[in-house]
């Protein structure tokens, strides 16, 4: 059944000033709280069927406590993944569609590093029974294989994708506000059971963990059309159609019913491939048929709040240390980590 928009909206409204309660007293407290209560985070997520920009506008109604210190990153010029010279360009290109490509493609050296890494660490099969286990990788058997952060920060290449300063001072400038790394993802996507695209993301939705964030993506393998693009409903991240803003999966389908489609765009390239992408829009990764994709992603946001967060333990490299002294709010739950 279509929403009716009426309806929603009364519904949202009581849930958009419980974010804003909630949110405000998570920032308050004097050390981030552990955790956001469920109702809260159901709130949220639910208030934000009002408008895919409500998230930004209650992020800066509510986290002011960051002080100065907060706005201070490691030189963004020792990036190994972002030519400083891009960073005003990506900001602009994900304010005008959602997302931006970078020219440049990392060293080769640093992806052939991670996707080696990658191939000998365990994962967790989606779907399957849980247990970690080496990536199968000549015979998968599921659509996707997740390795945790915890694995992941065990890569010191990962580290420093994890620990960028450059593209936490786009994320500033694209938000407007301090930034948190809050999240790493990093997995695999294979040619097998496409009928779980639910499941493994390859269906759109929108990403609702934070009230406001961006994502930085990129493809350690090689990924062409058939190979797994992301995929993105350009404009998405500033307007979506009422039948099309839910908290949940949406069919392409649906996106064509809406006449929407020419506004679809698969983004992809040679490994090295790094994109900055507000995954508020309506995006998906695509089902890959003709081979696997392994691609890793960290997410800046303007807080905690929201989504149960992690605090993994690992040794960091000189490196992550350093940038964690000069930006110890960005890389603040790597905190424990730093005392190894
Ligand atoms: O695989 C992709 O390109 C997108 C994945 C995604 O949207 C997700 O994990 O939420």
């Amino acid at each position: 059944m279509r929403p009716n928009p009426v309806v929603e909206n009364a519904l949202a409204l009581p849930r958009v000033a419980k974010t804003l309660l909630a949110a405000r007293a998570f920032d308050k407290s004097a050390v981030p709280p552990h955790a956001t209560p469920g109702q809260s985070q159901f709130n949220m997520r639910s208030s934000m069927n009002l408008d895919p920009r409500l998230g930004k506008s209650l992020s800066k109604l509510s986290f002011r406590k960051a002080s100065g210190e907060a706005w201070k990153l490691a030189d963004p010029g020792s990036s190994r993944f972002i030519d400083v010279t891009e960073v005003d360009q990506a900001a602009a290109g994900v304010q005008r569609d959602g997302f931006y490509v970078f020219q440049k493609t990392v060293d080769p050296s640093i992806s052939t590093a991670i996707r080696e890494f990658a191939e000998q660490a365990p994962c967790i099969a989606r779907g399957g029974d849980g247990a970690p286990a080496i990536y199968p990788r000549s015979a998968p058997q599921v659509g996707r294989y997740d390795l945790e952060e915890t694995t992941g920060l065990q890569c010191p290449e990962v580290q420093e994708f994890a620990a960028d300063p450059a593209m936490a001072l786009i994320a500033q400038k694209y938000l407007g506000q301090p930034v948190v790394m809050d999240e790493i993802a990093f997995w695999w996507t294979t040619t097998q059971r496409a009928e779980d695209a639910n499941l493994n993301a390859q269906m759109f939705h929108q990403d609702r963990d934070r009230l406001s964030f961006l994502k930085f993506f990129i493809f350690l393998t090689d990924v062409t059309p058939e190979t797994g693009p992301h995929v993105y409903l350009k404009g998405s991240h500033r307007k979506i159609p009422w039948g099309l803003r839910k908290d949940g999966r949406i069919s392409d389908e649906s996106v064509r019913a809406a006449g929407l489609w020419q506004n679809v765009v698969e983004l992809f390239g040679p490994a090295g491939t790094v994109m900055a992408v507000d995954t508020i829009g309506l995006h998906k990764g695509k089902t890959p048929t003709a081979g696997d994709r392994l691609a890793l992603e960290s997410e800046f946001s303007t807080s905690l709040f929201g989504n149960d967060y992690e605090r993994p333990q690992f040794t960091p490299t000189d490196l992550v240390r350093e940038r964690f002294a000069a930006m110890p709010w960005v890389l603040q739950r790597y905190s424990e980590s730093m005392t190894r």
